[in-house]
């Protein structure tokens, strides 16, 4: 049918620093082509990333770094609503009436919580235990269908569809059920160094993971330097999880499927191949970091980008808040 309304797509990345290839393959490169098949919007959730202590003036570099990188990998402004959350305070809104529909227990059991409260024990603020409910209000103030995340982000998202049904059941239809979507072979790309953890920008060791920023020589020296194991082939399989990961990312990178590259590695020790992935990941990088660093020049462009943004995305949250804060009971203003 002509006119049937695309399914909508959220979702958000922090602004806490510089991005991994994990983020970039895990959650952006999943979102260009859902462009052509759903109403996507994008956000930078900048107040997600105050849960860390973030320096004021490295939060706004990395906020307007990020705008930039999701128009330079492909994201067009002009067929998804990119904005900033804290230019859109429905979310804050709406985050502190589902904080009411939401248990301390659900919340005690994210597994995000429990670690980064354990990395970062100086700071175990109320924000960082409460910041599910916060994501939550992001994806239901959209009424959206579809969440593109990594696979860490799988319980946060059953929790937004949890409260969510809850708020449905006690009151009526309010929220559409959120369902994460989660890329096959990007749900989980590996530390370079320590290929059992997940490759995570907050890693200290930079040689474990691969900037966006990184150059072309910085790439292919990390690959190069990765942990590997002694069987000596390129096989993909869980007794190498060092090679399982590069097999993926090269993968992505490439477009080929594992039994393509089993079959052109064959017989060819690791240095060749540690090579090819990271040629292949320089060669997909490049034009998205040379296409980042010319729009953080134009500041003019991406400022009308975000402004409008904001303004399309609180047009849509504030339909939402309104039906909430009605069934609530709270008297219209
Ligand atoms: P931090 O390490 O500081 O917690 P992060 O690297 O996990 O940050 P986020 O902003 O929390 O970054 O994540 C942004 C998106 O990237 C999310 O959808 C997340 O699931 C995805 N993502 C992050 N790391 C990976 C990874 N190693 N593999 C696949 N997807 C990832
Ligand atoms: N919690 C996510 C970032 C995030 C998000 C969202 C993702 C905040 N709000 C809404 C999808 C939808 C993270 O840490 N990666």
């Amino acid at each position: 049918m002509e006119n049937q309304r695309k399914p909508i797509v959220f979702s958000g990345i922090q602004p806490s620093g510089r991005l991994t290839i994990g983020n970039y393959l895990g959650a952006i490169n999943n979102w260009i082509p859902m462009e052509e098949t759903h109403d996507c919007i994008y956000s930078i959730v900048d107040a997600h990333a105050i849960t860390v202590r973030q320096e004021p003036k490295a939060l706004r570099e990395a906020t307007l770094r990020l705008l930039a990188t999701y128009i330079a990998a492909g994201l067009d402004p002009k067929k998804n609503i990119m904005f900033i959350q804290s230019h859109v305070p429905q979310h804050f809104e709406l985050a502190w009436i589902l904080n009411c529909y939401t248990m301390f227990g659900e919340l005690s059991r994210m597994t995000q919580f429990k670690d980064k409260s354990s990395k970062n024990a100086d700071n175990i603020n109320a924000g960082l235990f409460t910041y599910p409910v916060l994501m939550a209000s992001d994806i239901l103030l959209y009424q959206t269908d579809d969440v593109p995340v990594g696979g860490d982000q799988k319980q946060h998202v059953e929790l937004a569809r949890d409260i969510a049904n809850r708020f449905n059941g006690l009151y009526s239809d309010t929220f559409k059920l959120p369902n994460p979507v989660i890329g096959k072979k990007s749900a989980k790309i590996m530390s370079l160094q320590e290929p059992d953890k997940k490759m995570s920008k907050s890693d200290k060791n930079e040689k474990s993971i691969i900037l966006l920023t990184d150059t072309d020589d910085q790439i292919i020296k990390k690959f190069k330097s990765a942990v590997t194991d002694s069987l000596g082939q390129v096989k993909y399989c869980d007794e190498q999880p060092g090679i399982k990961n590069l097999i993926t990312i090269y993968s992505i990178a490439t477009g080929k499927t594992i039994e393509e590259i089993e079959l052109e590695f064959e017989g060819k020790g690791y240095g060749d191949f540690k090579m090819a992935v990271g040629t292949a990941v320089a060669d997909m990088l490049r034009p998205v970091r040379t296409k980042t660093d010319e729009l953080l020049k134009n500041k003019d462009y991406l400022e009308e980008v975000y402004k409008e943004g904001a303004e399309r995305a609180a047009r849509i949250a504030q339909r939402t808040l309104d039906k909430v804060q009605r069934k609530i009971g709270f008297i219209h203003r």
